[in-house]
């Protein structure tokens, strides 16, 4: 997406899981944004006006009622001093990590708590529609993918993928001991995709959603093989593939997350 006068900005470079997350739900939801592409390699991340970012992110949950001893802390440093250096930014900062996402006044980080206010504003069936019950369930599965799938999956994606390309060689027993967690993460899905067409019923959801980005990097791996394995999860996947949103953010995804050009450089 182009001009820059677009009132959602995705700050960020897209063959991170994380902000393709995002970028997803953008795609799905029909909204106009503006991807702000960040460098990893130039650690624009870093840079002080992208960690002002994340302050100012915190800093909007001040005016929430639930405020926590962190941001009130970080409020009151904040507030102590108008000319920060860039280590007090650093240090205000918790996490200086993309995306950020930027729409209108409100700026916000961690990517599901993006997606999900992109969903809640544009397309709220995907968060279970506003039903009580259903959007219980598909908070339980988007749960589930955050602390289930994403370490294990994210492991054997770094490990197999990412440490390759990089010149490095995996380290075997963390691929075992993730494969095996994986494994029977995916049973459970096995279990769930036999009594519903996707994770948190018969429509998709932000929690089917969610897993596309690791996914899409973890089917490159050779433990692919444990999709392949179990027909629904299989299935489930595809389709996931294969909507217009996924696709399109793919575009954007090199299976070699573009590290094989900083590979050849060192
Ligand atoms: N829990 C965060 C994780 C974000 C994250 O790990 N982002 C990575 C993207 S590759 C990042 O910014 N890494 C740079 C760093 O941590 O220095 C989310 O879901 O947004």
């Amino acid at each position: 997406m182009a001009a820059s006068s677009k009132a959602v900005k995705v700050y960020g470079w897209a063959a991170s899981p994380f902000v393709a997350r995002v970028l997803v739900c953008l795609e799905e939801a029909g909204v106009d944004y503006e991807l702000v592409a960040m460098s990893r390699d130039a650690g624009d991340h870093r840079r002080p006006d992208h960690l002002a970012r994340n302050v100012r992110a915190a800093l909007h949950q001040l005016h929430r009622p639930s405020i926590s001893t962190f941001h009130a802390s970080l409020a009151y440093a904040f507030s102590v001093t108008d000319s920060l250096t860039h280590d007090l930014l650093a240090c205000l900062q918790p996490f200086g990590q993309v995306p950020v996402l930027e729409d209108g006044d409100l700026t916000l980080f961690e990517s599901r708590a993006i997606a999900r206010h992109v969903l809640r504003k544009h397309k709220p069936e995907l968060l279970g529609g506003g039903g009580l019950e259903q959007s219980a369930i598909v908070d339980v599965w988007l749960e589930v993918e955050a602390h289930q799938h994403e370490p294990a999956a994210g492991a054997i994606v770094m490990e197999c993928l990412i440490t390759p390309l990089l010149g490095g060689a995996p380290d075997q027993a963390a691929v075992g001991e993730n494969a095996g967690k994986l494994r029977r993460v995916l049973d459970a899905y096995e279990a769930r995709l036999s009594r519903s067409r996707y994770l948190a019923g018969d429509s998709v959801s932000v929690a089917d959603l969610s897993h596309f980005p690791l996914m899409r990097y973890f089917m490159a791996t050779e433990h692919a093989a444990l999709v392949e394995a179990l027909p629904r999860v299989k299935a489930w996947w595809e389709e996931l593939a294969a909507r217009p949103a996924a696709r399109k953010v793919a575009e954007l995804m090199p299976l070699d997350l573009g590290l094989s050009s900083r590979k050849h450089e060192q």
